[in-house]
């Protein structure tokens, strides 16, 4: 049982929340979140968990460790998470739960027009943010016109963030299991994010040595996927870990991704401090370290412009706080600090 658990991704971080209280109650990992019903792994399978009266699904994520009922199968507390991946959705206030519990973020995009820095910076943004640590994985090498070098697509992706682990490698083959094993293994979660079409259930389908789940074709005309996945679920990887597939976004918005921010820009926030004016915007101040280094060349101009509106985003997302007490209005935060 035991042995099982650890497997799952349980240890120290879940099992010292459990008290003498909590005798009689069964640790289980989400593997899905429904409208009004949980699937959870037990280590030995899947089972159906309820919840109590007071409770809504959209409280859970996949990944989630939850300490149920052992004989009616109803939820009774959920554990505190050691990494949780959000996004805010549109319109709402509310921030989606994309995954928790996560120890690397696969970060997918294909070698094709699907390839985007500002779009892949926002998920590099996240998964900082949340303490779980990204790889960017470049799909469809086998499709890469002769002309073309596998290593040119790493080295772009290699500028996003300082220190960035970036793999490239076909899905569909065996080989890509070998390449991702290095996150993989007994006790380690994986996430694959992206948008639709480049690739997340076919390498889950590869790692997972079976067909987990269904697959669609991607217009050829600009490589955009058919949204083929429509719900995030977590299963087991064959050579050991659990892996969490989720459905493609369309655009990924963030809020309170500040220190994420931080991280994914380090060469930025290295040279602010050294700007005349502590509240520089790097836009048009005398004085201003970030210009000049785009002035020298050190620094791509693209890249601030990306920083700028991110950043700005982000704080018209998030909420300030207010009071001498710090009225927050958002949630606290589930992101584990570094
Ligand atoms: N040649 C080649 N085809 C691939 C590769 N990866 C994925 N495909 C194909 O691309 C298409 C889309 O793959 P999916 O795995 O469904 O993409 P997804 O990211 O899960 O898409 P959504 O579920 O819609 O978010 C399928 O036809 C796959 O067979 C690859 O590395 N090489
Ligand atoms: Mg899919
Ligand atoms: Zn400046």
């Amino acid at each position: 049982m035991t042995r099982a658990l650890d497997d799952l991704g349980w240890g120290p971080f879940f099992a010292d929340q459990v008290t003498d209280d909590d005798a009689g109650l069964v640790p289980m990992r989400i593997a899905a979140v429904h409208r009004s019903r949980l699937m959870a792994e037990t280590g030995a399978g899947q089972v159906r968990l309820d919840l109590p009266l007071h409770a809504t699904t959209a409280d859970f994520a996949v990944g989630d460790w939850v300490l149920a009922k052992g004989d009616t199968r109803v939820v009774a507390r959920l554990l505190d998470r050691r990494a949780l991946l959000r996004r805010r959705t549109e319109g709402a206030d509310a921030r989606q739960l994309i995954a928790a519990n996560v120890d690397t973020l696969f970060v997918v995009t294909s070698c094709n027009d699907d390839f985007n820095p500002a779009r892949l910076e926002r998920y590099l943004a996240l998964a900082n943010e949340a303490g779980t640590d990204p790889v960017i994985v470049l799909t469809k090498i086998d499709k890469i016109d002769k002309v073309d070098d596998p290593s040119d697509w790493v080295d772009r992706a290699r500028t996003l963030q300082r220190g960035l682990q970036v793999v490239a490698l076909n899905a569909k083959s065996p080989d890509a299991a070998a390449v991702l094993a290095p996150w993989c293994g007994p006790g380690r979660t994986v996430a694959l994010v992206g948008s639709s079409g480049v690739g997340k259930s076919t390498l889950l389908n590869t790692l997972s040595g079976r067909d987990a789940q269904a697959t669609g074709e991607i217009r050829e005309s600009d490589a955009k996927g058919r949204h083929t996945t429509t719900a995030r679920s977590l299963h087991p990887v064959a050579g050991g870990g659990w892996v969490i597939d989720t459905p493609g976004m369309r655009t990924l918005h963030v809020a309170d991704v500040a220190v994420g921010i931080e991280m994914l820009f380090a060469e930025i926030t290295e040279l602010a401090p050294h700007c005349r004016f502590r509240d520089c915007t790097h836009a048009h101040e005398p004085g201003c370290a970030v210009q000049a280094a785009v002035r020298a060349g050190t620094l791509d101009a693209d890249r601030l412009e990306r920083w700028r509106k991110l950043h700005d985003e982000n704080r018209d997302n998030t909420p300030v706080q207010t009071g001498p007490r710090g009225n927050r209005t958002t949630l606290p935060r589930g992101g584990r600090r570094r």
